[in-house]
C-alpha cells in the first residue's frame, strides 16, 4: 500500500455502510429516538473529538495525561515490558506515546472504528517509533471481533483509555470487559481510565463547551447522517443539549428539535414534536469503589488505582 510506514500493517474489521444504516433507522424509530455515540466517529467527528481534548473545560484528557506522565514506569513494571500492548479505541492521542515509551512493546495493536484517522495515526507513530510492529486494525470494540495477532494469546496487556467505557451501560461495560479479560487472557492485565463523579457543573461545562466544540461534535452526527444515509436535518432545527443525571451517574447528550418537523433519511420519514430529543450519548462516571465492583463482575482483580491531586480522573490497572 503506498504511503504505509514499513512498520504498519493495517486490517479491516470494519462495520459495512448497511450495518450504519440498520442501526440509525432502528434508532430513529425507537421511543425515545436514541443514535449511537459510536456514530460520532467519522473523519470530521474525530477531528472535533481531538478538539474537544484541547478545551479548557475538557479536563479528563489532560488530566489522565498527567496520571500517565507521573506514574509510567510503575504501570510498565505492572503490564510488564517488550509484549504486545492492545489498545481500545485508539484514536490519535498522546497517551499511547507515553506509555509505548514505558513499555516498549514488540506490537502495538491500535483498535479502532474510524477507519482514515486509525491509518493516519498508526502512520505517524510509526515514524517516532521505527522498531515497533504496528496491527491497526479497523474494528467496532463493542462487538466480537479477531485480533490480529499469532502466538501466545496469555498474558496480554490492554490499553483502553479516556473514560470510553462511560460510553457503555453498566451491564454492557460488563459485557465489554469480559471480552477484554477473554483477549487479554490469563495473568492479561487491563489498564483503563475511567472518569469519576464529581460536582455537576463541572460535568456540564465539560459537556457543554463555551467555544461550541461540543455542540459541533453532536451536531456532526446529524450532517453524517445527511451526507451518508441521504438524510434532510435542517441542523439548524436542533440544538446541542448536556445534562448530569447523578441518580444515574451520567452526562446525557441530546439533540433537541427546535421545532415540529419531519425529517426523511435513507428514504424514510420520521416525525420530531417541537422539545422531542435524539438521546446520542451516555457519558457514565464511577467512584473508586463502583468501578471496582464492575470490573470484579468482569472477572478482573484490581490491583492499583492512580488518581490526579484533585480526584478528577482515576487510571486502573485490573488483572484476569
Ligand atoms: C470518548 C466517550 C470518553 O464521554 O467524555 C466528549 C466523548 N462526548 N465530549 C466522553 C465525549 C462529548 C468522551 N468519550
Amino acid at each position: 500500500r503506498p504511503g504505509v510506514a514499513p512498520g504498519v500493517r493495517f486490517f479491516d474489521a470494519h462495520p459495512t455502510p448497511d450495518d450504519l444504516r440498520a442501526e440509525v433507522l432502528a434508532g430513529l424509530a425507537a421511543s425515545p429516538k436514541r443514535l449511537s455515540p459510536k456514530l460520532f466517529y467519522d473523519a470530521r467527528g474525530s477531528r472535533l473529538f481531538d478538539a474537544i481534548t484541547e478545551l479548557p473545560e475538557y479536563y479528563p484528557t489532560r488530566t489522565e495525561i498527567g496520571i500517565l506522565c507521573d506514574h509510567g514506569e510503575e504501570m510498565a513494571d505492572l503490564l510488564g515490558r517488550g509484549r504486545v500492548l492492545l489498545e481500545l479505541g485508539s484514536g490519535s492521542s498522546l497517551k499511547i506515546r507515553i506509555l509505548l515509551a514505558a513499555l516498549e512493546p514488540e506490537v502495538y495493536v491500535p483498535i479502532d472504528i474510524s477507519r482514515e484517522h486509525l491509518r493516519a495515526s498508526a502512520e505517524s507513530l510509526a515514524e517516532h517509533f521505527p522498531a515497533l510492529a504496528i496491527h491497526a486494525t479497523c474494528a467496532d470494540y463493542s462487538v466480537p471481533f479477531e485480533l490480529p495477532i499469532e502466538g501466545d494469546r496469555e498474558g496480554l496487556a490492554a490499553f483502553f483509555p479516556g473514560s470510553s467505557i462511560g460510553n457503555f451501560e453498566p451491564e454492557e461495560a460488563r459485557a465489554l470487559l469480559l471480552r477484554v479479560a477473554a483477549l487479554v487472557g490469563i495473568g492479561g492485565r487491563l489498564l483503563i481510565g475511567v472518569d469519576l463523579r464529581k460536582e455537576r457543573a463541572v460535568l456540564e461545562a465539560a459537556y457543554d463547551d463555551a467555544q461550541g466544540v461540543t455542540a459541533a461534535f453532536n451536531r456532526n452526527l446529524l450532517e453524517r447522517l445527511n451526507r451518508e444515509l441521504d438524510a434532510d436535518f435542517d441542523l439548524d432545527a436542533f440544538a446541542h443539549r448536556a445534562r448530569y443525571d447523578a441518580a444515574l451517574g451520567r452526562v446525557e447528550m441530546h439533540l433537541e428539535s427546535l421545532r415540529g418537523q419531519t425529517v426523511t433519511v435513507a428514504g424514510q420519514r420520521f416525525v420530531f414534536a417541537a422539545g422531542e430529543t435524539i438521546h446520542t450519548e451516555n457519558s457514565y462516571k464511577y467512584d473508586i469503589a463502583g468501578f471496582h465492583q464492575l470490573a470484579a463482575g468482569a472477572g478482573f482483580v484490581p490491583e492499583r488505582v492512580w488518581t490526579d491531586p484533585h480526584r478528577l480522573f482515576s487510571v486502573h490497572c485490573l488483572r484476569v
